[in-house]
């Protein structure tokens, strides 16, 4: 039994080690990012299974993801090399020290021909969560119905089913988002959302009136992500406030997924909300003090590390 499946595109990432406008970079590192894949990883750190499927072209960047992801111990057995697209590309834009612009090269690629016949129902049938985010309902028509049929899958075989809201402005607009978004939060047991995304979907004037909500609609578990000022979930009924750990931010991107990744790791062992809660908040420090989408994410040593606050260097 797999303890988490999820899928989704993965891109090739491509980001200046300098910062300023992208024209002026003479060089640009090569790595990965996908919200799912990275939350795949994040299981996987924490020693939970995981298993990501989606498409990448049969070009190198396709070759890098599913060495990468099969490098940290992700499941790729039911990833596609889709001949016919190739693998798509996100530019991370590094304009400041705090300021990142990401920019796309997607449309028609690989990923986002992702389609309900790439769907392995044995798989998500025999999982402990299948984690699923809204981005794949915005990248394409046969992505979002390879969504509902996992979802579908997921629900008739009892297999709780985590969404991330993880709304991207360039793929589609808030209102095209906030009816599709809705009708996944409906068949969701675990929503994970930022305030801001939370309002695509609810109408509230602070987080836990987000929270609950969206945990009207249906989910058991909802965390509305609040960054710095730390979480405010609604779990079993129960409303939940729990702070962030004051770290320096060096890249935000993937804050989202390692929470969600940190979350998970513990819902799979049937950990209790404290639990839950505690390894989200570290996950997601981790995540945002290093460079890279996933790269910083923790490992069981790592969240321990976390708690000795005497002393900084630990030998
Ligand atoms: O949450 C981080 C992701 O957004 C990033 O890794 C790339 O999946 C991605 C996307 O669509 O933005």
């Amino acid at each position: 039994r797999v303890d988490l499946v999820t899928f989704g595109e993965t891109m090739a990432r491509l980001e200046n080690p300098v910062v300023g406008p992208m024209r002026h970079a003479r060089t640009l590192d090569l790595g990965i990012g996908g919200a799912e894949s990275n939350t795949a990883i994040g299981l996987r750190r924490l020693g939970a299974t995981a298993a990501w499927f989606g498409r990448v072209g049969d070009d190198e960047f396709g070759r890098l993801i599913t060495t990468a992801l099969a490098g940290e111990g992700v499941r790729i057995d039911h990833a596609v090399t889709d001949a016919s697209a190739p693998t798509a590309l996100l530019f991370k834009e590094r304009r400041s020290g705090t300021l990142t612009r990401v920019q796309y090269y997607r449309t028609g690629s690989a990923g986002s021909r992702l389609g309900p016949a790439d769907v392995p129902h044995a798989l998500i049938r025999s999982a402990r969560v299948l984690h699923v985010t809204g981005i794949t309902a915005a990248i394409s028509r046969t992505a979002r119905a390879a969504l509902d049929d996992a979802v579908e899958t997921a629900r008739d075989a009892g297999v709780p089913v985590s969404l991330d809201l993880n709304y991207r402005s360039a793929l589609w607009s808030p209102d095209e988002a906030g009816e599709s978004l809705r009708d996944l939060v409906k068949r969701a047991d675990l929503v994970f959302a930022t305030e801001a995304e939370a309002r695509l979907v609810v109408a509230a004037d602070d987080p836990a009136g987000l929270a609950t909500g969206l945990a009207a609609l249906g989910p058991s578990d909802v965390l509305v992500k609040r960054g710095a000022a730390g979480v405010v979930a609604s779990c079993a009924g129960t409303l939940h406030v729990q702070p962030a750990h004051r770290v320096p931010v060096i890249d935000p991107v993937g804050a989202g997924d390692a929470f969600a990744a940190g979350y998970l790791a513990e819902f799979v062992r049937g950990r209790p909300v404290a639990e839950r809660l505690a390894t989200a908040t570290a996950a997601g420090a981790y995540a945002v003090t290093v460079r890279g989408d996933w790269e910083g994410l923790p490992s069981r040593r790592d969240l321990e590390l976390l708690k000795s606050t005497e002393d900084t260097v630990t030998r």
